[in-house]
């Protein structure tokens, strides 16, 4: 039995949690992080979440728990045999932690979470987020998912910012492709159980949604 630490409102957690729902595999998820904060042993040098445990093995950094999940217990459905597909879903995974973390994770601080914030830097968040967004819109032109016609690992990374970029109270730019994209992941039971989670719009709605999730599985 797998075990996720880390509380189910938060993004990273989330697509390990898509993951192992995509998979059908058991597992059991522990509230750590946040409002929960941490236990004494928790194994990851960096305090943060999630992490996760398959028998003596301890992995963390999300996209390294979607991959090893994925090429665990995947092969030939979320890790693909194809080379092309694989090093495709790499680059666009390296790509969510990167230049989405930097464009899009400040606004949805400083929207919901109480990051300090002035029209100005909303401003710029908002257009930097869409900026980035276009450059996947692109790669989803003619395709159902980022590396090809099924899902991959770099649709959970990336998918998991999704939910909230496209309920948040901001504009968006057209991006046919992406929003066809986004309308075929909330199809998705595993989508929606494990990501498409109510987050509030403020810091005080947030910990109440945080609190109401607490031993959801
Ligand atoms: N690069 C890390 C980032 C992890 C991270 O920053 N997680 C946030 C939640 S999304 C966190 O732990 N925040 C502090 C907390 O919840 O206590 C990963 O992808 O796992």
């Amino acid at each position: 039995m797998i075990t996720v630490l880390g509380r189910r409102n938060s993004a990273n957690v989330q697509k390990v949690m898509w993951t192992l729902g995509e998979l059908g595999l058991p597992y059991h998820r522990l509230d750590v992080g946040g409002s929960f904060g941490y236990p004494a042993d928790y194994p990851n040098p960096v305090k943060v979440v999630p992490t996760i445990r398959d028998g003596d093995l301890v992995v963390w950094e999300s996209n390294a728990c979607v991959r090893y999940l994925a090429r665990t217990y995947g092969q030939g459905t979320l890790w693909p045999d194809d080379p092309v597909r694989l090093a495709t879903s790499e680059m666009w995974m390296e790509w969510q932690r990167s230049d989405i973390s930097n464009a899009y994770f400040p606004l949805f601080q400083m929207l919901v979470r109480g990051l300090p914030s002035t029209p100005e830097k909303i401003e710029k968040s908002t257009k930097d987020s869409g900026r980035i967004f276009a450059q996947l819109n692109q790669q989803l032109e003619g395709r159902d998912f980022i590396s090809g016609p099924t899902l991959g690992t770099a649709d959970i990374a990336i998918g998991a910012m999704m939910f909230r970029y496209m309920t948040m109270p901001i504009e968006r730019p057209s991006l046919p492709a992406l929003e066809a994209w986004y309308t075929r992941l909330t199809a998705r039971p595993a989508y929606q159980k494990h990501v498409m989670i109510e987050y509030g719009r403020n810091i005080e709605e947030w910990t109440v949604h945080e609190k109401a999730n607490e031993g959801v599985q």
